[in-house]
C-alpha cells in the first residue's frame, strides 16, 4: 500500500463563499458558478470531509468583495510552519490575502514569514510536494521573480525546487496535478508529461490519467489514509483503489465552474511538534 503524508495536513484553513461568488474568474474548468446554494453545500461537504477525517478546520468569514477568496491555497504558502505570502498573479485577488495573512502569523510558532515584493508574483496553487521534494509552475500567475523568492526559503530549508512549465490551457499546477501520498504523482496526459518533473526518488510513481479527467488529477490525502477525489473521473478512482487507499468522492461541479481544484479550498499546515509523520 502506497504511503500517505501525514504531516502536514493536521489544520486547514478554508473560507466561505461569497456572496460574489458567481463573479469568480473563470476561464479554465469552467464558464463561472450558477448556482451559489449548491457551490455553499459542496463547500460544507469539503470542510466535512476533511473534519471526519482528522483534520482541524478554521473556517474564515468571507469577503463578499472578492469572488475568488474561497480558494485559499493561491494565498499563502506554508512549509515545515515556515509561512511564504506571495503576491498574488491575478491584480484582482491581492486583497484577499491580509485576513489569511493575519492568521497564519498567529499560528507562526517561531516559524519565519517571508513576503514577497517587487515585481515577484506567485499563486500558491503553483506549489506541488512530493515528500522532500518540490515544484513550482511557472505559469500565468506564477514568474521567475516569484519563483526565485521561493526558492530562497527552500533552499534555507534543505529542500530541491524544480520548475515545471504550465500549458496554456491550464490554471496552476495543482490545478492540474497533484501528490495523493508521498510517493505517488498524478499528472494529466497532454497536460503534463513524467519528463517535466525530472527523476524522481525511487519509490515514487507517476500516473498519468486520461487528459478528459485533468480535473480529477486534483486530489488531497488524509490524516486517515482517504483520499478525496471529485466526482466523475472513473481512472483517477479506480487508481486510488488500486493503490489499496480508500476513496471519498465529492461533487465539486460549482467549485469547478469557478475554476477551483480540490486543494485550492485549502491551506494545510501543522503547529509545532506536528510535523513529523507518525
Ligand atoms: C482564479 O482564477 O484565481 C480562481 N477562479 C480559481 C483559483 C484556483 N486556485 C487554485 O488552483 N489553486
Amino acid at each position: 500500500m502506497a504511503t500517505v503524508r501525514l504531516d502536514q495536513k493536521r489544520h486547514a484553513l478554508v473560507r466561505a463563499v461569497p456572496d460574489s461568488y458567481p463573479e469568480a474568474l473563470a476561464r479554465f474548468f469552467g464558464s463561472g458558478p450558477t448556482d451559489i446554494a449548491t457551490a455553499r453545500a459542496q463547500h460544507q461537504a469539503y470542510r466535512q470531509a476533511l473534519l471526519d477525517n482528522g483534520v482541524e478546520v478554521t473556517v474564515l468569514p468571507a469577503d463578499h468583495a472578492y469572488p475568488d477568496c474561497i480558494f485559499v491555497e493561491d494565498q499563502a504558502v506554508v512549509i515545515d510552519g515556515h509561512v511564504l505570502l506571495p503576491v498574488p498573479g491575478h491584480p484582482s485577488r491581492v486583497g484577499e490575502q491580509p485576513p489569511v495573512a493575519d492568521f497564519l502569523v498567529r499560528q507562526l510558532h517561531g516559524g519565519r514569514l517571508c513576503r514577497m515584493d517587487g515585481e515577484a508574483r506567485m499563486d500558491g496553487g503553483d506549489l506541488l510536494r512530493l515528500g522532500n521534494l518540490f515544484f513550482v509552475g511557472r505559469s500565468t500567475r506564477t514568474n521567475d521573480a516569484g519563483i526565485e523568492e521561493l526558492r530562497l526559503l527552500l533552499d534555507h530549508l534543505g529542500y530541491e525546487l524544480r520548475v515545471v512549465d504550465i500549458p496554456e490551457n491550464a490554471l496552476h499546477l495543482t490545478s492540474i496535478s497533484s501528490t495523493p501520498t508521498d510517493t505517488d504523482l498524478f499528472i494529466p496526459e497532454g497536460y503534463l508529461t513524467p519528463e517535466d518533473f525530472g527523476p524522481l526518488p525511487e519509490g515514487c510513481t507517476v500516473h498519468v490519467m486520461p487528459a478528459e479527467e485533468v480535473y480529477g488529477c486534483s486530489t488531497i490525502g488524509l490524516p486517515t489514509g482517504r483520499v478525496i477525489v471529485a466526482e466523475g473521473y472513473p481512472t483517477v478512482l479506480a487508481t486510488v483503489e488500486a493503490m489499496g487507499l480508500e476513496p471519498l468522492v465529492l461533487d465539486m461541479s460549482e467549485i469547478r465552474a469557478g475554476d477551483g481544484s480540490l486543494t485550492c479550498c485549502s491551506i494545510f499546515y501543522s503547529t509545532p511538534g506536528q510535523n513529523e509523520s507518525e
